[in-house]
């Protein structure tokens, strides 16, 4: 192999096996070897070597699953309790499996999908238990579909991105069978008009779901982007409830009970209800309202004046995106935004607006009407309408300002 001068090959010859390879070109990979090959040989290549020339050395071999360019490092921003999606790094609408936000109320449980059931029983003919071989025998049922919790919003300091205010919503391809198949197969007693979703976790997370949800569109999903569901979102399965806030999407789902009344659980009296007016609280709140953000650009970004095309995403719990508007002037004037395109029924939505951007401070904006005609708000709408300055479903227009060095800020 030809070596330019001052150069030294990264990778040797073709024909030697793997472990020569990686103890002759790397010697960091040797501590790897059992991480994907690929990977450990990339991960081993120092500065220098990402610097080289790549049409004068071979490159890595083909490995057992891809890796990321390790110029490229979006990460999720956890805490104690959950991890947000870093939206402004994101591209399309489908959030990559490995940065789906997640929100663990005790952990990730560590399932041994052959030791995991799931038993669905009350108000039903003939009780069932269901391990993931026997959910894989019924028809099956993919689609694309937004998840979001309903704590989803921050703000109070300008230097919050997209990912610290909206991290809590992501979305998936999923997989699975729907609810309504196993609904016939137990044969549903005509008196039943909710159903309990509990968790095996920690948190043994419970919810009360109105029947009529369960004979819809819910699913119980074992697959997430192509393969199987991850840890993080339920793996071996989980309750997902297209356009319903996500506490009631039940992870690591182990129980399905059929009752005439909801159960009243913690998480749905205590938690997960959110103050209106006059002293009073809202509960089983299922919707996500509508929600827009622009992603870019947003803080940290930097910019310069000229053409900047807007970005973000829009979305409802309640139907399609039917339109989203972007003002470039604090919310005095609105313009249609471009939609991209196909508009899916509860689901992250793409959009775009061409800009001119003369250089000059300035607030820009986005809004979105869902195909139900509703508005996305003002916060000052939300804080006058519900009394408070926060809570579970607060989804307000969010403001970005380009100061004239380029800096973009939170609008708090
Ligand atoms: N069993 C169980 N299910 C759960 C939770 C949990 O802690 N335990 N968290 C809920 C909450 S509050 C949300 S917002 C979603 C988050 O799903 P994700 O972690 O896959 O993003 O799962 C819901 N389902
Ligand atoms: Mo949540």
């Amino acid at each position: 192999m030809k070596v330019l001068p001052g150069e030294k090959p990264v990778v040797l010859e073709q024909k030697v096996s793997r472990r020569s390879l990686l103890g002759g070109a790397a010697t960091a990979a040797i501590v790897l070897a059992q991480a994907p090959f690929g990977k450990a040989v990339q991960a081993a290549l120092s500065e220098k070597e990402w610097k080289t020339d790549p049409t004068k050395v071979p490159g890595v071999p083909p490995g057992t699953v891809g890796t990321r360019s390790p110029f490229e490092k979006p990460v999720k921003k956890p805490s104690d309790i959950s991890s947000r999606t870093p939206l402004q790094n994101l591209y399309g609408t489908i959030t990559p499996s490995d940065l789906h936000f997640e929100r663990n109320h005790n952990g990730v449980p560590a399932i041994d999908p052959a030791q995991h059931e799931l038993l669905i029983h009350g108000l039903v003919e003939k009780p069932l238990v269901l391990t993931l071989a026997d959910l894989k025998r019924y028809p099956s049922v993919t689609r694309i579909c937004f998840l979001e919790c309903s704590g989803n919003f921050r703000s109070g300091n300008p230097k919050l991105s997209p990912q610290d205010i909206c991290g809590l919503t992501s979305q998936s391809e999923w997989t699975g069978v729907m609810l309504s198949t196993l609904f016939r197969e137990v044969g549903v007693k005509p008196q039943a008009q909710w159903f309990l979703a509990e968790g095996s976790d920690a948190a043994k997370m419970t919810r009360s779901i109105p029947l009529a949800k369960g004979w819809s569109d819910a699913m119980i999903v074992y697959a997430q982007n192509g393969e199987a569901i991850r840890p993080e979102q339920g793996y071996p399965f989980r309750l997902f409830l297209p356009g319903y806030e996500g506490n009631m999407s039940v992870k690591w789902l182990r129980r399905l009970e059929l009752s005439d009344e909801p159960f009243m659980t913690r998480e749905e009296t205590s938690k997960y209800t959110e103050p209106v007016k006059d002293g009073k609280i809202r509960y089983f709140s299922f919707d996500i309202d509508a929600r827009s953000i622009i992603t870019f650009p947003a803080y940290p970004a930097q910019v310069q004046k000229g053409w900047i095309e807007i970005r973000g995403i829009a979305w409802s719990g309640r139907g399609k995106v039917d339109r989203v508007e972007v003002s470039t002037d604090g919310g005095r004037s609105w313009q249609l935004a471009q939609i991209q395109g196909p508009i899916l029924d509860k689901a992250h939505t793409g959009f775009r607006y061409l800009w001119h951007w003369d250089g000059n401070e300035t607030e820009i904006q986005s809004r979105v009407t869902d195909e139900t005609g509703y508005v996305q708000p003002t916060y000052q709408q939300l804080v006058a309408a519900r009394g408070s300055k926060g809570g579970y479903h607060f989804n307000p227009i969010t403001g970005w300002v380009l100061q004239r060095d380029g800096q973009v800020l939170l609008r708090t």
